[in-house]
């Protein structure tokens, strides 16, 4: 029966193993316009959810949220290889001149409607594609070799995005370059990279609003995550762990503070209090007593937290609905009710100490699923809901529509 049930929306995907009329996940199938490893790339903001497979592809989806979502997707960027690479981390932008509901999901030529120049490229539900322009570095040493027809990149992610608050900043490891869109996004900002930024500068990138807008940027190969102005630019300090960290990260505002998720993309997760941070412009210092650790956590379904990638993904959102933020951490390689790799994500409260508040699941999982290995969330009614990429079933993203709210289908 669970075979059956498997990637069949109809069944039961909840943690009480039962089949019921309004299952508390569903699964979003992959759309033709999304390549291969769907589930691998997912971003969110307000009602939407962006869905893409391998970066450095073709093909961004974007499904409205609901419950249930929509089945189909509302639009797709970035789906000709000809003309447009794929990011890891496509980025949300509520407005644009003349657009909203919009987000950055690629770097190349965009969609045939557009002119033949090398930008990010997006689209808008309301108001249709968009480019923006990049430093003249990265076009030519990023952008122009990855259009080459079979071009094989040596590297993922192809370019790192963040945006809040309406405001937009992207990064390469190649160029070793960080830059800051004007609200507009006709123009940008190189950011100063410090000198002891050596390499690696620009792979993840990390921007969170509230009281102390930061832009913050990582170094993972040197441990290093350095945090900029985004007003100005300039460099407010850099925060220092061994290394790799900062290979993942994500940021939120939470009762008024100001907060950086860092993670070593394999099981050390830390959370940083943005304002606790004794930082100098100048050099890079340990987080010390303004970081705690939040880790993988056993349970009787839930097994092989050494090896389960804890913190692979990173996400953040409101999933009971009480305006504070919840910590979403991916752990693509956990096994579940000894089903190896089957993959599970933890929900972290900010004021509820270390100990996981809930973990997320598949009461049918299939070895190798990976569920996981992206997550993000995006607004459901008057709470947050949690997705969650299954690259290894190739075919699907796992919605949680309940995450920790009540409700007659989560009952
Ligand atoms: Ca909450």
């Amino acid at each position: 029966m669970l075979a059956l049930c498997f990637l069949t929306a109809s069944c039961s995907w909840s943690r009480y193993d039962a089949l019921t009329k309004d299952p508390p996940v569903v699964l979003l199938e992959r759309p033709s316009s999304v390549g291969a490893r769907f589930g691998a790339t997912l971003g969110g903001g307000d009602d939407v959810l962006l869905t893409g497979g391998q970066p450095a592809q073709a093909g961004v989806a974007l499904f409205v949220a609901g419950d249930p979502p929509a089945p189909l997707p509302a639009t797709a960027t970035c789906t000709d290889l000809a003309r447009c690479r794929s990011t890891a981390t496509p980025a949300y932008l509520p407005s644009l001149p003349g657009k909203t509901r919009c987000f950055v999901a690629g770097i190349g030529r965009g969609e045939a409607s557009l002119d033949d120049s090398a930008g990010l490229v997006g689209t808008c539900l309301e108001g249709g594609a968009f480019k923006l322009p990049v430093p003249e570095p990265f076009k030519a040493r990023v952008i122009e070799p990855a259009l080459v027809p079979f071009s094989v990149l040596g590297f993922e992610g192809v370019v790192a995005l963040a945006s809040a608050d309406g405001r937009l900043g992207a990064a390469s490891p190649e160029t070793r370059e960080a830059w800051l869109y004007d609200p507009g996004g006709a123009s940008f900002a190189v950011l100063p990279r410090p000198a002891y930024a050596v390499s690696s500068y620009g792979t993840t990138v990390a921007m969170v609003g509230g009281a102390r807008p930061t832009f913050a940027v990582a170094a993972p190969a040197d441990g290093q995550v350095i945090l900029h102005d985004p007003a100005s630019g300039a460099v407010r300090g850099c925060v220092k762990r061994a290394a790799p960290w900062g290979v993942v990260m994500t940021a939120f505002v939470d009762a008024g503070r100001s907060w950086l998720a860092v993670s070593d993309g394999a099981g050390r997760v830390d959370v940083l209090d943005l304002a606790a941070l004794a930082l100098d412009p100048g050099a890079c210092v340990d987080p010390g007593a303004a970081a705690r650790s939040v880790a993988c956590a056993e349970t009787e379904d839930l097994t092989g937290c050494s090896g389960a990638a804890f913190g692979y993904s990173l996400a953040h959102g409101d999933l009971d609905g009480d305006g504070d933020q919840e910590l979403i951490v991916g752990a693509p390689g956990a096994n579940v009710r000894d089903v190896p790799n089957a993959g599970a994500v933890f929900v972290f409260d900010q004021e509820g100490g270390d100990a996981p508040r809930d973990v997320l699941f598949l009461g049918a999982p299939g070895a190798d699923d990976q569920l996981g290995a992206a997550v993000a969330t995006t607004r459901t009614g008057a709470h947050d809901v949690v997705a969650a990429g299954l690259p290894g079933t190739r075919k699907a993203v796992a919605v949680f529509l309940c995450g920790m709210s009540p409700g007659a289908r989560c009952q």
